[in-house]
């Protein structure tokens, strides 16, 4: 267990109780950090205490995400009350309310989350700066962690892939279950008052809740399940059609940590040990998924231009001046009020549903680069809209996304032309080959009858 984890900060063990400090991880199964921390407990005979620091405001975060969430935290804390574990939530600002409670229970030692996001790592760094208890970082969320699985910025899934497959034979290995614990906490230490805990949230009302998105670890175990059943036997010819529908949807469930991408990879590989299918979807869930986090944790740059490799920035700088034969502003884009319909209907779906179809992402982001003066705005406004509507958003995997799309980020120079220099280009008539666009635009406009607003409700940024 503990080749998943590496020290963060020495320190003196205090006279309290072990301390797991969730945060990308929300779950009480399958969860390595956890685990480890369990572990820790036992062998010093101590109670075991959940911290989770729940922020008044996190970055682009609404009501939408923040309900998913919340919801799936209640979820959690009565699991681990289950295995005699207390969920104590913090509202305020995370590193401060983590340090000041850790002192406050004289904590043994503190186990918490990887997490390659920068506002991620100055919480830890800020916490490790001010306790006196020694801290281990756990890779919870990648099947291999993170700095284990490469020590370097990858060049591509090409150079990633060799490295996890050495690898995955080590890692990629069922879960023991979580123990009841042995050495009870202070009963003081209660249950979360949850709906207090909701008022200390000052998020944006809109986008609203996605209501037929069931948030909790239960509910992302049964998108599994029927992912496994109806659709993974599919995936590989019919991923890229939107009217298929054989993604799984798993992603706001792995985002929010309430599925260990682990246990999905898993249940894959036991429901159909061989085939195409398997092969596509575990390269999206393994070497796509933890390609994101290679390059989240070791390009700092992740969400500016400055991302780009060299190839693809000098094409941009070679294109900056092309002119663009439409520009629109940020409201009319976030209103889909272009005259491309199968954008207007991804946008519209985006907006309404908190998702949108993996191809389409691609298409999305890149018509982006012709309709915005620079690919600075284009990158600015992909994350905008990507991190306030989409449930699965400010993840890793939007940072990668959109650097793949906008600036050839772990993609190769193609040919060249107008405003996308070399960037891999795509457009409608790509699509019509692989999908019924217009049935996919007719199905949207019918489901969905107008675009909310929430960001630029009048034209000009707020
Ligand atoms: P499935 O096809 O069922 O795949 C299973 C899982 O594999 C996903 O849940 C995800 O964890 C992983 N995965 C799939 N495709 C990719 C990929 N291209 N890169 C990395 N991991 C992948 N994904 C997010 O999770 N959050 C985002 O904010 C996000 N933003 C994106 C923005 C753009 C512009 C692009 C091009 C891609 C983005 N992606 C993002 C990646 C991908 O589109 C989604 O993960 C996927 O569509 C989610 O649907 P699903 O869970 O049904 O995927
Ligand atoms: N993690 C926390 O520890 N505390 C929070 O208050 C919090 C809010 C939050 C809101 C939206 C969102 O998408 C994620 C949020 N996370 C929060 C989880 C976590 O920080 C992210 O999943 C990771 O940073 C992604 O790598």
């Amino acid at each position: 267990m503990l080749a998943r984890s590496r020290c963060t900060k020495n320190g003196q063990e205090g006279s309290g109780p072990v301390v797991y400090w969730m945060s990308r991880d929300q779950r009480a199964a399958d969860n390595w950090a956890l685990l480890t921390a369990q572990q820790l407990a036992v062998e010093r005979a101590r109670p075991l205490v959940v911290l989770f620091a729940l922020a008044p405001s996190y970055p682009l975060a609404a009501k939408r995400h923040y309900h998913f969430m919340l919801a799936g935290l209640r979820e959690t804390a009565a699991s681990l009350a289950k295995h005699g574990i207390p969920l104590v939530v913090l509202p305020g600002d995370p590193p401060a309310a983590v340090a000041r409670w850790l002192a406050e229970q004289d904590a043994c030692l503190v186990v918490h989350d990887f997490d390659p996001l920068r506002h991620k790592r100055a919480w830890v760094n800020a916490v490790a700066g001010c306790v006196a208890a020694p801290m281990l970082e756990v890779d919870a969320h990648n099947i291999v962690p993170c700095w284990l699985a490469s020590p370097k910025l990858e060049y591509g899934a090409y150079t990633l892939r060799p490295k996890l497959q050495r690898l995955l034979p080590h890692y990629l290995t069922p879960f023991p279950p979580l123990r009841l614990h042995p050495v009870p906490a202070a009963a003081a230490l209660g249950q979360p008052d949850w709906e207090w805990l909701e008022k200390t949230v000052v998020c944006p009302d809109q986008p609203g809740p996605v209501m037929d998105k069931r948030p909790g670890a239960g509910a992302g175990l049964e998108q599994l399940q029927s992912f496994l059943a109806d659709k993974l036997p599919h995936y590989h010819e019919s991923r890229n059609d939107p009217l298929k529908k054989v993604q799984s949807g798993l992603s706001p469930y792995l985002h929010f940590g309430q599925l260990s991408a682990q246990r999905a990879a898993l249940a894959v590989l036991s429901a159909a040990p061989g085939g195409a299918s398997t092969e596509a979807f575990l390269e999206e869930l393994i070497i796509r998924r933890e390609l994101s986090d290679n390059f989240c944790y070791y390009q700092p740059q992740y969400d500016t231009i400055n991302c780009a490799p060299s190839w693809a920035r000098d094409s941009l700088e070679r294109h900056r001046s092309d002119p663009r034969p439409v520009l629109y502003s940020p409201a009319q884009l976030e209103a889909a009020q272009t005259a491309d319909p199968l954008w207007n209907a991804a946008q519209t779906e985006l907006t309404h549903s908190g998702a949108m179809p993996g191809y389409l992402r691609m298409y999305w982001a890149k018509r982006l680069l012709e309709w915005t003066e620079r690919p600075e705005e284009a990158q600015r406004l992909a994350l905008l809209f990507n991190d306030r509507y989409a449930l699965d958003g400010r993840d890793p995997n939007g940072y990668a996304g959109v650097a793949w799309s906008l600036l050839g980020v772990h993609d190769r120079p193609w040919f060249e032309r107008p405003i996308f220099g070399k960037i891999r280009y795509m457009n409608a008539s790509g699509a019509r080959k692989k999908f019924d666009v217009q049935r996919y635009i007719q199905e949207t406009t019918q489901a969905f009858s107008s675009t909310p607003t929430a960001l630029f409700p009048c034209d000009g940024p707020r």
